[in-house]
């Protein structure tokens, strides 16, 4: 059974408006154990470039990679709070100058526009580490070897092999550290964008202790639904309306960046997007009508407009 699109859009409404609340609560004026104080300029930025904004993707995977297994919601939330985290602080530290010196973000000023660099930079690095406090929580799961798994699973997305890597070999693509490095463009985009995506969908599998095959299944969708994620990114840099992505298209062209489109043209990266839902509709039939949702996701990936 296919998910209808307006319960599928209800659906996604959801989970955002349960991580906003949860986002919120993560960064209230409220000190932890340990904690010292919560300076406010520190506060305000963090919540400025957290709350309020954004389709909230990545939380969805871990909420639905969850439901497939029956794992409590408010720990699926947590966990998807804490990736959404890490997602802000990407993008907060992408957006400044000696990155790709951006001035809107999700169509409102970039924070460092907002305030200035020194605040963006401990800004994201906040939500870098309070990232990792929350998913050793024991309301994430009462086991601590999952609980574990799923940190180490978290650092291995976003550090040195996954999206901190590939933000690396993008900017060394762009020639930023002399001659323009040759790109491989799916293998910098697995890991620059597609780590994190995959990592909602394998958080499910992970908080659910799948078996073995579940995970890889998950693993194999999360792959594809990642690179079908940046295809039609770069598809929407070519054609997008800057109105609708709260930031303006043409950017990768206007750096001469090596892009699927450029690679494959626009009519071979739309072919490719075919490919890969197929691959990902493929990958989670072992889940019968438990994957619905997830197949209803990767179809919304592929042809979102912001
Ligand atoms: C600075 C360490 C460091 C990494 C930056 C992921 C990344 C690496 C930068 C993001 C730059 C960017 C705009 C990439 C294009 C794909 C992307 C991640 C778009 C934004 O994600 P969405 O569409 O955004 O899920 P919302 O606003 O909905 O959360």
């Amino acid at each position: 059974m296919t998910i209808a699109a307006a319960d599928f859009a209800q659906r996604l409404d959801r989970t955002a408006e349960d991580t906003e609340a949860v986002l919120a609560k993560l960064l209230s004026d409220t000190l932890l154990s340990d904690e010292i104080a919560r300076p406010k300029r520190l506060m305000d930025a963090m919540r400025y470039s957290t709350l309020g904004g954004g389709k909230r993707l990545r939380p969805f995977l871990v909420v639905e990679s969850s439901a497939v297994f029956g794992v409590p919601r408010d720990a699926a939330l947590l966990a998807g709070a804490a990736l959404e985290c890490i997602h802000c602080y990407s993008l907060i530290h992408d957006d400044l100058p000696a990155m790709d010196n951006s001035d809107l973000r999700r169509g409102r000023p970039t924070l460092h526009k907002k305030t200035d660099d020194a605040t963006a930079i401990l800004a994201g690095d906040g939500l870098l580490t309070l990232a990792f406090d929350i998913v050793t929580r024991d309301e994430i799961h009462k086991d601590p070897t999952v609980r574990l798994l799923l940190t180490r699973a978290l650092a291995r997305a976003s550090g040195i092999g996954g999206m901190v890597g590939g933000q690396m070999l993008d900017l060394a693509g762009e020639g930023r550290f002399g001659d323009r490095e040759p790109v491989d463009v799916a293998r910098l985009q697995q890991m620059k964008t597609g780590a994190l995506l995959r990592y909602g969908c394998i958080a499910g599998a992970i908080l659910g202790q799948s078996t073995q095959q579940q995970y890889q299944a998950l693993d194999d969708y999360g792959r594809a639904l990642g690179e079908a994620f940046q295809i039609a990114d770069d598809l929407l840099d070519v054609e997008g309306d800057a109105a609708a992505l709260g930031k303006p298209a043409g950017a990768d062209a206007a750096l001469g960046k090596t892009t699927f489109v450029t690679q494959l043209g626009i009519d071979g990266a739309k072919q490719r997007v075919r490919d890969l839902l197929a691959r990902a509709d493929s990958a989670l039939a072992i889940f019968g009508a438990k994957g619905d949702v997830l197949k209803a996701t990767s179809r919304f990936v592929a042809e979102r407009k912001s």
